[in-house]
Formats: structure tokens, sequence, C-alpha cells
């Protein structure tokens, strides 16, 4: 099985039944197959990631005021940790969060809240960003959540006025995009990268 599978010298380093019928296999090998990597094209959000000081510089200079960021983990999920390493004063990494900024108001709205109830906030809050966490993906969960979100921000004529970023372990800018979101951030992103996102984009599209 192994050697169909493209792993030479296969070692069998431990087995055990787990029921009849059914074994357990830790193995090891050395893949014989190869992956041109120069073709393969992954998209990835397109801005220049600057430090709070910078983008809080950043804002100052081009549009003025504090800018409103409204997050939370929404629908169903019950995960907290990953907005909060966004949005959190302390930040995450060694990254302070967004609540840190000097010229952004952040919101961190919590877990498992609806859609509606999200944009209703973000409405009253005058957000600039809405920020969608995403980590339970079983049954694409997080896909039907995205969805109707994006299309709760179109039926209230929303969607041009704030800017939509969302971010999970599983989630990708590809995947974001496929699904009416600015920019999507997957693991490994920190207040930083979102954040400078949204001041560029807000710029880009002249939003004072
Ligand atoms: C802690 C945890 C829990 C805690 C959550 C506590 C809390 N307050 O958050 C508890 C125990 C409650 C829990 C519950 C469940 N969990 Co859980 N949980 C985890 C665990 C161990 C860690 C997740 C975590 O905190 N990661 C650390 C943070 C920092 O990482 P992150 O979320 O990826 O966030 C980073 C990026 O993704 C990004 N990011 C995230 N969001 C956003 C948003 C924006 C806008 C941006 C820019 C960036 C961004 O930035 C962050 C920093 O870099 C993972 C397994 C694992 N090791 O990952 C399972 C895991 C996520 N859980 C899982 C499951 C299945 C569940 C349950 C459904 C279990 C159950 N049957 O009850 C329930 C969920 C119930 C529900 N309704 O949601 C699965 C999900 C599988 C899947 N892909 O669908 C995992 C992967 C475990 C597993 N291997 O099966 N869980």
């Amino acid at each position: 099985m192994l050697r169909k599978m493209g792993l030479e010298n296969p070692s069998v380093v431990f087995y055990q039944e787990l029921t009849p019928g059914f074994t357990f296999f830790n193995c090891y090998g050395s893949c014989t197959h190869t992956v041109d990597y120069t073709t393969i094209y992954v998209p990835k959000v397109e801005s220049t990631t600057m430090d709070m000081y910078e983008t809080d510089e950043y804002i100052k200079e081009n549009i003025g005021r504090k800018i409103v960021i409204v997050g939370a983990s929404t629908g169903t999920d019950a995960h907290t940790v990953g907005i909060d390493a966004i949005m959190n004063m302390k930040g995450y990494a060694g990254h302070y969060g967004l609540e840190r900024y000097e010229m952004i108001e952040a919101y961190n709205l919590g877990s498992q809240v609806p859609n509606e109830e999200f944009i209703a906030r973000g409405i009253e809050l005058h957000a600039d960003a809405l920020l969608v966490s995403q980590t339970v993906t079983q049954k694409d969960v997080h896909i039907h959540n995205m969805t109707n979100f994006i299309e709760l921000m179109e039926a209230e004529g929303l969607r041009d006025k704030m800017i939509c970023c969302c971010g999970g372990a599983r989630v990708t800018h590809e995947l974001a995009k496929e699904l009416g979101f600015d920019a999507g951030f997957g693991m490994n992103t920190y207040a930083d990268d979102v954040a400078s996102f949204v001041v560029q984009e807000m710029v880009k599209r002249g939003m004072k």
C-alpha cells in the first residue's frame, strides 16, 4: 500500500487493532512524488503590512479620524480565541490587538453572534469594517454562515459601505473572495495584517 502511494523504503513502526477488520498503522517512507511549485498560484491579500504605530500614523494622515472595526465569531461558532487574538488589547504572539490602536475603535462582540445581530450592531456603531471569525468547518457550516452574512449585507445595501473581512484556521483569501468578502486571513495572522488591509482599502475606496 505504501509503495502504491509512492513511498520508497516503507517501514511500519507501529500497528494496533482498533476493532475487528480495522487496524491503525504508523508508517514512514521517502516520498517519490514531486510538485512543480512554480506553477502554483496562491491568492493572498495584497496590502503592505504595517505595525500598529505605522497604521495609526497612516490613519491620521490619510483618513483623519478614528475608524470603527466590529468583530465577532458568528453563527453557531463558539470559538473566541482567534478573534480575541486579533482584537484584544494584549494581542497575540507579541502583536498588539486592534483595541490597543490609538486610531481604531474596536468592538469585539464575542462568539455565537447571529449574523442579523452582528450587522445591526455594525450599523449602530457606524462600522467601517466588519470582521467575521469562523473556526468550525464541519459540514461546511462556515460557508453557509458566511454566505448568509454576505447575502444579508447585500440585502441591507451595506455591502459596499463596509469592508468585510473573515478569518480562521481554515479560511483562505481565495475562499473569502469567492464568498464575496474583501479579504480572508488564515492561520498565523495578526492584527497588523487585517488593520493594514482595512486602512489601505478604505483609502483606495475614498472612504473618509
Ligand atoms: C480551544 C478549542 C475549543 C474551545 C473554544 C474556547 C473558546 N473560548 O474559544 C471549546 C472547548 C469551547 C471548543 C468547542 C468546540 N470545538 Co474546538 N477547538 C479548540 C482548539 C483546541 C483550539 C482553537 C484555538 O483557540 N486556536 C488558537 C487561535 C489563536 O487560532 P485561530 O482560531 O486559528 O486564530 C488565528 C487565525 O486563524 C486568525 N483568525 C481567526 N479568526 C479570525 C478572524 C479575522 C477577521 C482575522 C483577520 C483573523 C482570524 O487569527 C488568529 C491568530 O493568528 C481547536 C484545535 C486546535 N488545536 O486548533 C479545536 C477545534 C477548532 N474545535 C473543533 C470542534 C469540532 C469543536 C466542537 C464542535 C466540539 C463539539 N463537538 O462540541 C465545539 C464547537 C462548538 C461550537 N458551537 O462552536 C474542531 C473543528 C473541526 C472543524 N474544522 O470543523 C477543532 C479543529 C478540533 C479538532 N481537531 O477536531 N473548542
